[in-house]
């Protein structure tokens, strides 16, 4: 009785069914587009470097008066997004550094207010998501090096910075929330990080119900590397394959029910950075595809644009050939859900309706790959790149698929299955 009267107060989610819908039409994607960009981009050592070379805050500042990103243009960065495949796009609106990338009453430190700029590339990047059918999640930090009501650095005493004043900053987060989810059309998802840099009341309860409250559609997710809390929408898991965990940074975080997305940087860094040629390859990128759509998660690519608005051609070329991939072989990938058979030293299995993709990636020693765990009854097996007849044979414990004679793909040889 007590605990009931207590958890009275904390409010429980039930999504509403436009939910539940963007929640499945998520999972569908598959394949999203991560973009770091801000101010930090001018110094070209990534989104960190304020904190990690110690500039003190008001020396950083600067950096806006030199901001003015000429070279950007909101269609190129979409089709290049579309290019590569990918069905969304989630970019950051205010990282760390508190520096806005869009127009915001709530604070004079952004881009149309603080830049020689002047324009708001976030209102251009979601008119031409709109446009082109690309979906839209805004990247909102919930930590910030800069603001006073923050107080970074602060003692935390009763889930508040001592120093600071938690209410206006809550409020001013509301603030901003507000404008990103009413002003700019189109978005799809809110993506929360920052929350494991101090343990305080987050007030999630009042920042998640006003964001389904303006739009009960909209994707919550949150970075936090723990399970998912009330009121979230998807769970994420960053530099790691759901489950995976060898960054240490998820593992508090048990796959939970809600869809899942795994980040991954394109090199090393998140925000651009000069010195960093740790370039992935278009091969790396597929599997980590494959991989996580055969874990039923979807894979958001980060790429960090220079300062000027361009994205550098080594992520051009590398995202044409994945892009050139899917295009071929996104029956495979997109729309489709985890099939439960859990990942093997050759690859995955992912399923839609009534198929199933077998993806060999590392082809084995022996001609052929054995799939347990299998439901339904397999009735035919082709290549998924020219339809040609594969031979299999099904037993109570699974099934074999034969490799001999089949034309194999570098990257990922795929057989699609079907079942009654
Ligand atoms: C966070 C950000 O700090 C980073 O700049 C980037 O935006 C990335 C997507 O998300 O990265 C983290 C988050 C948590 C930890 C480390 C990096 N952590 O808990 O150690």
């Amino acid at each position: 009785m007590l605990l009931g009267a207590v958890r009275a107060g904390a409010q429980t989610y039930t999504p509403t069914a436009d939910n539940l819908a963007a929640r499945q039409n998520f999972q569908d994607m598959k394949f999203g587009l991560f973009i770091h960009w801000g101010i930090y981009s001018e110094l070209g050592a990534g989104e960190w470097v304020m904190n990690e070379k110690h500039i003190p805050y008001d020396s950083y500042k600067r950096l806006a008066d030199f901001f003015n990103p000429q070279a950007f243009n909101a269609h190129e960065w979409v089709m290049f997004a579309k290019k590569a495949g990918m069905k969304y796009i989630t970019i950051t609106s205010r990282h760390h550094d508190g520096f806005s990338m869009f127009g915001t009453k709530a604070s004079p430190y952004n881009i149309v207010d603080a830049t020689p700029y002047h324009k708001d590339p976030l209102m251009e990047l979601a008119q031409e998501c709109v446009k082109e059918g690309i979906e839209l999640h805004f990247y909102y930090s919930l930590l910030d090096w800069g603001r006073k009501d923050y107080a970074y650095g602060s003692p935390i005493v009763d889930g508040k910075p001592a120093n600071g004043d938690w209410d206006s900053y809550i409020n001013f987060m509301k603030a901003q929330l507000t404008e990103l989810i009413t002003k700019y059309p189109g978005v799809k998802g809110i993506w929360f990080d920052g929350h494991w840099e101090r343990d305080v009341n987050w007030h999630y309860d009042e920042i998640y119900g006003l964001i389904h409250k303006l739009n009960p559609a909209i994707l919550v997710g949150n970075n936090h590397h723990l399970e998912p809390k009330e009121g979230e929408d998807f769970q994420m898991f960053e530099k790691d394959l759901p489950g995976a965990n060898t960054t240490g940074f998820s593992g508090k975080s048990k796959i939970g029910a809600l869809p899942l997305e795994t980040c991954e940087t394109i090199n090393n860094s998140w925000g651009f950075n000069i010195t960093d040629r740790s370039f992935k390859s278009s091969k790396r990128i597929i599997h980590y595809l494959v991989n996580a759509a055969g874990l039923n998660a979807n894979f958001l690519l980060n790429i960090g644009p220079m300062p000027n608005g361009k994205i550098q051609p080594e992520f051009t070329d590398t995202l044409a050939i994945v892009g050139a991939w899917m295009q071929k072989n996104g029956e495979a990938i997109y729309g489709t859900r985890g099939s439960g058979i859990p990942a093997q030293p050759w690859g995955v299995v992912t399923q839609k309706d009534k198929n199933l993709y077998v993806h060999v990636m590392t082809p084995p020693q022996q001609p052929y790959v054995f799939i347990p765990q299998l439901k339904g009854k397999v009735t035919k097996a082709v290549l998924l790149g020219d339809g040609s007849a594969v031979k299999f044979k099904q037993q109570t414990e699974g099934v074999f698929v034969y490799l001999n004679g089949v034309t194999t793909d570098p990257n990922d040889t795929i057989i699609k299955l079907t079942t009654n």
